[in-house]
């Protein structure tokens, strides 16, 4: 038997500044999201987590579905409230990457990779997506949903082909209290370095960890119909878009998308 992300549980391990000073946890809910949301609509603090042991309409980007079984997985959706323009967010999602990277890497001993924007790999396979949501008005955003969905002991048959879970790659049992304190650590950290203005220091750490940077990939482009782009995958620039390398020699400024990797 699993043991339950109680909130108590989580707190009394943590010494975090921000992120973790209130936490709650649901049985079960449609999407932490948008309990995230509501509650952050309603005022409530920069930080705050909510947790889900099981979620029934878990959601990936453009609304896609997020397989969440219960008890298995950590389900977790973060208020932000940082004072950025609305065209900075998706700064927020490479930060939290790295953070759940160390994470990750903590909890289980493995390196894990990220791929742009907001998956992360283990052995090649997605282990963790990221979906980060806001709400702005035209010049400043209100606040972040940082919403973040760990296949944690996840058994093979409950996920997708191309998915996997910690437990399953490193053949043991991992406790998701001690991971989701990790997590909530690592955040807290690296939060407090982009609030700081250092964001430059956190793309650095991004770079190492990522899983497509010099390789030739294809990218199906959101926003331009998912019109299917091939290059090299060259960088991510200030505000976390891709830079791909055309096979013409011209540079391509991606926002969003699917990448693909080709070799
Ligand atoms: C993501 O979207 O990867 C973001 C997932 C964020 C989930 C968290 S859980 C807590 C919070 N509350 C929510 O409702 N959501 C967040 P995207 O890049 O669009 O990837 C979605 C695709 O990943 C799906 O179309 C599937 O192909 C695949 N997928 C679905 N469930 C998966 C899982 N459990 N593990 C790995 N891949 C999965």
């Amino acid at each position: 038997m699993e043991e339950k992300l109680l909130p108590d549980k989580i707190k009394q391990r943590l010494k975090t500044k921000t992120i973790g000073k209130k936490i709650v946890t649901y049985e079960e809910t449609g999407s932490t999201n948008d309990i995230a949301h509501i509650l952050a609509d309603a005022g409530e603090k920069e930080g705050s987590c909510i947790f889900a042991e099981k979620q029934t309409k878990g959601r990936g980007r453009l609304g896609r579905h997020w397989i969440s079984p219960r008890g298995t997985g950590i389900y977790l959706s973060i208020i932000l409230r940082p004072k950025i323009n609305p065209h900075e967010a998706p700064r927020i999602t490479l930060v939290a990457a790295v953070a759940i990277a160390k994470a990750l890497k903590k909890a289980c001993g493995k390196q894990v990779s990220i791929k742009w924007p907001n998956d992360i790999l283990l052995n090649g396979k997605k282990v963790c997506g990221i979906l980060t949501e806001m709400n702005a008005e035209m010049d400043a955003v209100k606040f972040i949903i940082l919403g973040i969905g760990i296949n944690v002991n996840t058994k093979h048959g409950d996920l997708p082909k191309h998915a996997t879970s910690l437990g399953a790659e490193c053949r043991k049992k991992i406790s998701r209290i001690e991971l989701a304190c990790y997590i909530i650590s690592e955040l807290d950290k690296y939060y407090s370095i982009f609030k700081k203005g250092r964001f430059e220091n956190i793309i650095e750490e991004w770079r190492e960890l990522s899983s497509m940077l010099g390789k030739h990939i294809t990218v199906a482009c959101h926003g331009e119909h998912n019109k299917k782009m091939e290059g090299y995958a060259y960088s991510v620039d200030e505000y976390g878009s891709l830079i791909l390398r055309l096979d013409s020699g011209f540079l391509k400024t991606i926002n969003s998308g699917e990448v693909t990797i080709l070799r």
